[in-house]
């Protein structure tokens, strides 16, 4: 898979973006990442890359003319339907489908916003789509796009080793995941559930649905409401529902 970002401050990916599992799927040619910087797409003696806002106020704009040549350098021999997609806090807020859905891509822009904003008609003309990834504000997208670089390449298929592929873990279902335990078996008058040591697999595996049932149950019982279960684990939340009831009374 292609990655291209377009960013003002392609130093800020230096650290993440060579590190860890990233590196691995660059390493492996899984991950083919490529920065641009914006502001080599200005053609003004002095680089400019934004403007004062029309209707006065404060901030900067970035320039809708420097910004649709950077994005066009990529797209101009990117297959027909590439996502262009602005990092911004007023976009649809990311989360795993989002990240299934980007992996099937060839190929991904993302666009990092700075200042105030880009020029709306950049918006208009040339982006398919504005992701956020939550809701409070950054002072750019950078951070923002690794964030989606990280969580989408984690789905392709080589980049997670053994511990089992992106498919098994917290929402992937819409369900969080259990506890983990290494050893020692106890750790200051803490015992490991005795289920995990029992070497019965069939019961480990029903033992940690449980548990990371429980856990969506008492953190986030709002991911309860899509998640598609099975009549035991339907059962299991009356448990839950019936613990918590007695525990009030
Ligand atoms: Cl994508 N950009 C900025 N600037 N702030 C954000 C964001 C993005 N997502 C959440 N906050």
């Amino acid at each position: 898979m292609r990655i291209d970002i377009l960013t003002l401050f392609p130093e800020m990916f230096q650290g993440p973006m060579t590190e860890s599992m990233l590196w691995k799927a660059r390493d492996r040619g899984i991950l083919d990442l490529r920065l641009h910087n914006i502001r080599d797409f200005s053609q003004t003696r002095h680089k400019n890359v934004d403007d004062t806002p029309y209707g006065g106020g404060g901030g900067m704009v970035m320039k809708p003319d420097v910004v649709a040549r950077a994005i066009e350098s990529i797209t101009y021999e990117a297959a027909p339907g590439t996502p262009v997609i602005l990092m911004t806090p007023r976009g649809r807020v990311f989360n795993h489908q989002t990240a299934v859905d980007l992996a099937g891509h060839e190929q991904v822009v993302l666009l990092c916003g700075h200042y105030e904003g880009i020029d709306e008609r950049v918006s208009q003309l040339l982006v398919t789509d504005e992701l956020s990834i939550g809701d409070y504000v950054l002072t750019g997208g950078e951070l923002a796009a690794m964030v989606v670089v990280d969580a989408v390449i984690r789905h392709l298929p080589g980049v997670l080793g053994a511990e089992g592929g992106a498919e098994r873990e917290s929402h992937a279902d819409g369900i969080l995941e259990g506890p983990h335990y290494t050893r020692p078996a106890e750790f200051r008058g803490l015992t490991v559930p005795a289920v995990l040591t029992s070497g019965d697999h069939g019961a480990i595996l029903r033992w940690r649905r449980k548990e990371g049932l429980r856990q969506t149950w008492l953190r986030r019982p709002d991911l309860l409401l899509t998640a598609r279960l099975t009549l035991e684990e339907q059962y299991w939340l009356t448990e839950f529902a019936n613990e918590t009831a007695r525990q009030s009374r």
